[in-house]
């Protein structure tokens, strides 16, 4: 065994891969990976050592962790050279932190600290080959049992969902300490072997809670710089003009792009998860954003070749890069591809630099068309409560039967029809809220609408998950009802990659039961952890079409 990563839905066997990643990560990434979290890790032990010796530096800690486990969540970066990179820095931060709680210590006691550490506080090197050596000795599978292992990984990876929202929200310029505070917290408890089964059950369901505050967040965040999204009809289309197309979740690089090609006569088009950016108010003004090209990440290899002009990843997800574009795509922020050109970080009080993407465009000739039409988006938090009293009309007068959410991701395999299925098998009463790439499986499918609202309703990226629980919540307020399992909402969750994870244990903690989960479930839950899941939260596998929409309609 070369690797061992399970953090995604497409693991080899739904087990783990062991050789190289199905999402086209090699040994060589995936471990230098796991070296970075374990030193991310140690960073998170001396700081909350150093917390306890009254001296709080999560405000040091919490932007490098969080961009740190950005960039090893799935299809993100897969450039072992910006890894090697990330772990020389997370050294330099460890030694900073360590420092700080080393003399809070003195201060506070009058003596060095002397006590024994985990290896993750401890052990270093500045040789690149020790890297390599030791980074196929620090995975997920040096955790022995089972359970704990199972949970200290289901944190863990809830935690890089949080980490890639609170960096959205912070490049936006918002923070919040106790979520900076929870992430060095949470880190730091994955490595004590003082903990049980119950605390570790407890620090998931903290990791839930604290989900929803960093969704909430970004939420905040996005919509106060870019306006509420509105409800849009988004061209799927194609014009004459070169043009860029911009794929990922960062909406600060979404508008410096808008911004650069402005008057260029170059067009702009999204991508992927960058499909909600059409419903900005913010971003709506400019003449020369057409609307979106193709669908969910993993159609990229003959999307981009049929574009023709430039493509920027602000983020997840890559795949694997093909020649026929390997010259025109380009990478920035936390994402990372080998041999594709990496846009810099803004400096301070500065934007990006697009001007290289810009001018390659001008040289390339149009896209292909694709298709034609529009789909309707723009459906997120505002939109649905200005319409609140139709929708409560609706419900109470039985138009609207039944709502639900199946928001999440795509992705590549065949068994991912199966919400396709369920989209097209909903009775005409059912109205599906959604978010996340997990829509294209069936946003394009002409679901009409019940009275004049749509019967998919997107609220827009993964990243704006936090619309969906604050539509229920809302709705709970407005119909008077006691508990959130009581609204006539059923949740039927596509997942794949690590922010899914995240929402997942947002809606568990906000007390959502009887949640489907597929296509598969996670490998790194183990059966004991599955039957805590199933006990508290009757969380369930998807399983046959007809079956499942019957359930749901009857609100089982
Ligand atoms: Fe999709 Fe990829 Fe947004 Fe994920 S593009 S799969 S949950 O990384 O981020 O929904
Ligand atoms: Fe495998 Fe998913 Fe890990 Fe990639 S991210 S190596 S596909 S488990």
């Amino acid at each position: 065994m070369s690797m061992f990563c399970y953090q995604c839905q497409e693991t080899a066997k739904n087990e783990g891969c062991t050789v190289r990643g199905v999402c086209g990560k090699d040994a060589k990434v995936a471990n230098l990976q796991d070296l970075l979290v374990f030193v991310l890790k140690g960073i998170s032990i001396y700081a909350e050592k150093a917390r306890a010796e009254g001296t709080d530096l999560s405000a040091k800690t919490a932007p490098f962790i969080m961009e740190g486990l950005f960039a090893t969540i799935t299809n993100a970066n897969f450039d072992a050279e910006r890894f090697e990179n990330l772990i020389k820095e997370a050294f330099e931060l460890r030694a900073e932190i360590k420092a700080e709680f080393e003399k809070a210590y003195k201060d506070n006691h009058g003596q060095e600290f002397t006590g024994s550490l985990p290896e993750q506080a401890t052990w270093f090197s500045d040789n690149l080959n020790d890297y390599y050596e030791k980074s196929s000795n620090v995975g997920v599978l040096e955790t022995e049992n089972v359970d704990v292992r199972s949970l200290r990984e289901l944190a863990t990876y809830g935690l890089k969902g949080i980490a890639a929202y609170g960096d959205h929200a912070r490049v936006l310029g918002k923070h919040k300490q106790e979520i900076d505070r929870f992430v060095q917290k949470c880190l730091a408890a994955t490595t004590d072997d003082s903990l049980s089964v119950d605390d570790l059950v407890a620090l998931v369901m903290e990791t839930g809670e604290m989900a929803v505050q960093t969704m909430a967040l970004l939420d905040e965040a996005n919509t106060s710089t870019y306006g509420h999204p509105e409800p849009t009809d988004v061209n799927i289309g194609v014009r004459n003009n070169p043009g860029i197309l911009i794929s990922g979740h960062d909406l600060k690089d979404m508008e410096e792009l808008l911004e650069q090609t402005a008057g260029t006569g170059v067009d702009v088009y999204t991508h992927s998860e960058m499909l909600p950016a059409n419903s900005y108010p913010a971003f709506k003004k400019y003449d020369h954003f057409v609307g979106n090209y193709g669908n969910s990440w993993w159609h990229q290899d003959k999307e981009f070749k049929s574009f023709n002009g430039p493509i920027l990843m602000t983020t997840n997800c890559i795949t694997p890069v093909k020649d026929s574009y390997q010259e025109r795509i380009f990478t920035t922020g936390m994402a990372g591809y080998p041999g594709v050109k990496h846009i810099a970080d803004r400096k301070e009080g500065e934007s990006k630099d697009f001007s290289e993407i810009i001018e390659l465009a001008k040289k390339c000739e149009s896209p292909v068309q694709l298709e034609e039409g529009t789909i309707p988006g723009g459906y997120a938090r505002n939109t649905v409560m200005s319409v609140a009293d139709k929708v409560i009309a609706a419900v109470e007068n039985g138009d609207i039967g039944r709502f639900v959410v199946m928001g999440g991701c795509d992705g590549r395999f065949k068994n991912r029809e199966y919400f396709t299925d369920v989209a097209k098998e909903l009775p005409e009463d059912a109205v599906i809220l959604t978010a996340g790439c997990a829509k294209y499986r069936y946003n394009k499918l002409d679901l009409g609408d019940i009275g004049g609202i749509p019967r998919v309703l997107d609220a827009g990226q993964c990243n704006d998950s936090y619309s969906l629980a604050y539509i229920a919540l809302q709705l709970k307020e407005a119909m008077g009802v006691d508990d959130i399992n009581d609204l006539p909402i059923s949740y039927d969750i596509a997942w794949y990659e690590q922010k899914a994870v995240a929402v997942l244990l947002a809606l568990l903690s906000l007390g959502v039961k009887g949640i489907r989960l597929g296509p598969t479930i996670p490998a790194f839950i183990s059966d004991n952890v599955l039957n805590v899941l199933v006990d508290k939260f009757d969380i369930k596998p998807v399983g046959d079409v007809e079956a499942d929409v019957a359930a749901i309609m009857a609100g089982k």
